[in-house]
């Protein structure tokens, strides 16, 4: 290795938000996690309150051929000032094209693996998000059970310019023009907005590559939308294909399943799970995720893994 390049800094020498100069490149410390494929770089900034990179950065960081390569960057970091009693950590992520989106559920997993693995012991966070607060708990088999908070089902606050044609003044089934084809879609919000289409056949009833960013970037979404394809597969489970908001397809979503589970329930095509603890299995490109809507609190629980592949020390360009 030529001298200088500094592939390797020993992590003794970076300054506590891990962003450091040298003479030839400003680096970033970074490790590298993913919950079933949807992949993140996450740093460590506990002791900041705001991320260390820009959202140019973090999307450079972001490219699968001339850095890293991730779905998306998320930063560790500390609760707001006068609300530490309230929240352990603050979450910040930025999506692979440098959109902020207000909440993850992937990563949300990947975060909390991330901090257990920092030497953070306890069994639940209180993270705050932009989407509220947020809480992962850690379960004794490795996986990652988060209460995601409850559903937003109101269209307006989606958001989502579609007529409101459902109890909540939730859009359900609307019809809606993409790319020359209509589609239903049911829109509700997890902090971040879902579009989500059922439809019979995954494989061969949509063109997902051309419908996904058209549904995406249209004008019903004023704040864009992820994008959930979704075919039911049985009473408690289902299989989706996601295109994201600002990411494109990815292997999973976490908000995004969360979103279409409640959609899945109000739209009739499958029984809400009687029972506290009874979940419906999700498939995603990269596994499954099980969702839990709970009756007695309205709340959200998902659970699926997540799990560290490399730490490194990444060139800012
Ligand atoms: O809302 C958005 O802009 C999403 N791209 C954010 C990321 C969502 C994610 N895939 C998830 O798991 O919830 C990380």
């Amino acid at each position: 290795m030529s001298q200088g390049t500094n592939a390797w800094v020993s992590p003794s020498t970076l300054s506590k938000s891990g962003r450091i100069s040298t003479k030839l490149h400003e680096t970033i410390k970074f490790a590298k996690y993913e919950g079933l494929g949807n992949d993140f770089i996450l740093v460590d900034a506990r002791s900041s309150s705001d991320p260390p990179l820009t959202p140019e950065e973090s999307a450079k960081l972001c490219n699968r051929n001339f850095s890293v390569g991730a779905d998306g960057v998320i930063f560790a970091l500390a609760p707001p000032e006068g609300k530490e009693d309230e929240y352990d950590f603050s979450m910040r992520i930025y999506n692979s094209d440098g959109s902020e989106p207000e909440m993850c559920g992937n990563g949300i997993r990947c975060f909390a693996a991330f901090l257990r693995d920092l030497g953070e012991d306890a069994e639940s966070y209180n993270i705050n998000t932009l989407a509220g607060p947020i809480v992962p708990v850690m379960n004794a088999d490795g996986g990652i059970t988060v209460d995601m908070g409850e559903a937003i089902l109101k269209g307006a606050d989606v958001p989502t310019t579609l007529e409101a044609n459902s109890e909540f003044d939730s859009v359900v089934e609307q019809n809606i023009e993409a790319n020359g084809k209509t589609f239903k879609v049911s829109a509700v919000s997890m902090g971040n907005p879902h579009a989500i289409i059922f439809v019979d056949d995954l494989e061969n009833d949509i063109d997902f590559a051309v419908d996904g960013p058209a549904l995406e970037s249209h004008p019903a979404f004023p704040a864009k939308t992820n994008v959930e394809f979704v075919q039911v597969m049985s009473d408690d489970h289902l299989k989706m294909k996601v295109w994201e908001r600002g990411a494109g397809p990815t292997l999973a979503c976490g908000t995004g399943t969360c979103a279409l589970v409640v959609a899945a329930i109000r739209a009739g095509k499958i029984p809400r799970p009687e029972g506290e603890g009874s979940t419906v299995r999700v498939t995603l490109p990269g596994g499954d995720l099980f969702i839990e809507w709970r009756e007695s609190n309205n709340k959200i629980y998902m659970t699926g893994p997540a799990d560290f592949s490399f730490n490194g020390v990444a060139a800012l360009k």
